[in-house]
C-alpha cells in the first residue's frame, strides 16, 4: 500500500511547501527533500525535519526500511549558504568582503553540533537499512549524507562534489570518515582537496556508491531494492552494518570476537529460527525481527 507524501507533524509548513515529503510505500518509508529551487540545500528547517523524519521511522515498528531521494534536478546541493545562521557579511552589491570591516564571527561548528552531527549519528545508527537514490548533483553535506546511506544507487546524470575545498571548509556530515573507508586516503584526498565533480559512473567504479543506473530508472530501481531490504531480516542487516563500520577500527581476532557475540546475540532471535526452518523445510521464510 502506497501513501501519498505529507509533511512531518511536527511541521508548521502547508502540505506541498514542506521542505521533507514523507510518504511510504509498504514497509518502505519515503523521505523526498523537497527545496528544489534550492537544488533541495540544507537549512536548518529541513535539516531538523529530516532528524524528526527518520525518528519517527526509527520507532514505528511497521518501517523495515528507509529511502531517501530528492525532488527536481539535484539531490542536496549541501548546506544552504544563504541561510542566516552561516552566511557571511559582503556587499550584496559587489559580491565583495569588506576589508576595513570586522566581519561578525559566526561559528558555523554550532550549526554541525546542532545539526549536522546528531543528523549523520541518526542515520548511521537506523535500526532498519537504508536506501539512497541520488537523482543529480550531491554536493557537501549533501554528498556525505547520501554516503551515510547503507546503499547508494545514483542516476547516470548524478555527480558527487565534495564542495567543501572550494568555498574554505573542510568535509563534514562524515565525509572525513566516510570518503577515506570507501575509496581510500589517495581518492579521498583526491575528491576532497580538488573539490571536483566525480560522476556517477566514476562513483560506481571507485566503489563510493553501489551502482549507477539509468535516470528513467532510478526511482524504481531504488524502491525495488528497499522492497527486497525490507523483507529481509532486519536486526540482522543492522547488526552487519555495525559489525563492518566496527571491523575498519579492530583486529582481526577482536573481529571475530564481536561477529560471534552479535551470533549468539540473533542466534536467540525469531528470524534465526525462522531462516533456518524455513531453509530445511523449503519454504520461503517470513522476517519480523527489528
Ligand atoms: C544554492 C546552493 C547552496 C544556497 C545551489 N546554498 N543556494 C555545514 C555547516 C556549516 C557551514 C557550511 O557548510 C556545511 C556543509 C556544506 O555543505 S558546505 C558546501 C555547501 N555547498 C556548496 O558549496 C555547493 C554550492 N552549489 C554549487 O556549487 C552548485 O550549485 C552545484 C554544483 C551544486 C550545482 O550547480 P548548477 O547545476 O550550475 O546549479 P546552480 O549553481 O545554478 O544552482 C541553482 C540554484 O540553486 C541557484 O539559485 P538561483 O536563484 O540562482 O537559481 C543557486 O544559488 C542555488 N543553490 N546550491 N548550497
Amino acid at each position: 500500500m502506497s501513501t501519498a507524501p505529507t509533511t512531518p507533524a511536527s511541521s508548521d509548513t502547508p502540505a506541498g511547501d514542506s521542505p521533507l515529503l514523507i510518504g511510504s510505500e509498504g514497509a518502505v518509508r519515503v523521505l523526498t527533500l523537497n527545496r528544489p529551487q534550492a537544488l533541495n540545500a540544507f537549512t536548518t528547517g529541513l535539516l531538523s525535519q529530516l532528524r524528526i523524519a527518520l525518528d519517527d521511522a526509527a520507532k514505528d515498528e511497521s518501517v523495515r526500511a528507509v529511502l531517501i531521494t530528492g525532488a527536481g534536478r539535484a539531490f542536496c546541493a549541501g548546506q544552504d549558504l544563504s541561510d542566516p545562521h552561516i552566511k557571511p557579511e559582503f556587499d550584496e552589491t559587489t559580491g565583495a568582503v569588506d576589508p576595513h570591516r570586522k566581519p561578525k564571527a559566526k561559528d558555523i561548528g554550532n550549526l554541525l553540533d546542532h545539526y549536522y552531527i546528531p543528523l549523520a549519528l541518526r542515520l548511521r545508527s537506523m535500526p532498519v537499512p537504508t536506501v539512497c537514490a541520488v537523482n543529480g548533483v550531491a554536493a557537501g553535506a549533501g554528498a556525505n549524507f547520501a554516503l551515510g546511506c547503507d546503499l547508494v544507487l545514483a542516476g547516470q546524470s548524478a555527480s558527487f562534489i565534495q564542495a567543501f575545498s572550494r568555498i574554505g571548509l573542510v568535509p563534514d556530515c562524515g565525509g572525513t570518515w566516510l570518503l577515506t573507508r570507501l575509496v581510500g586516503r589517495a581518492r579521498a584526498l583526491q575528491l576532497a582537496l580538488l573539490g571536483d565533480k566525480l560522476s556517477a559512473a566514476d562513483a560506481q567504479a571507485w566503489g563510493l556508491i553501489a551502482r549507477c543506473v539509468a535516470d528513467a530508472e532510478l526511482q524504481s530501481e531504488a524502491m525495488q531494492l528497499a522492497q527486497k531490504l525490507a523483507k529481509l531480516p532486519t536486526a540482522a542487516l543492522v547488526h552487519t552494518r555495525q559489525a563492518i563500520d566496527a571491523s575498519m577500527d579492530l583486529e582481526f581476532e577482536d573481529a571475530l570476537k564481536l561477529e560471534a557475540k552479535l551470533q549468539s546475540q540473533l542466534g536467540y532471535a525469531h528470524d534465526y529460527l525462522e531462516g533456518a526452518a524455513a531453509f530445511l523445510s523449503k519454504r520461503a521464510p517470513v522476517f519480523k525481527d527489528r
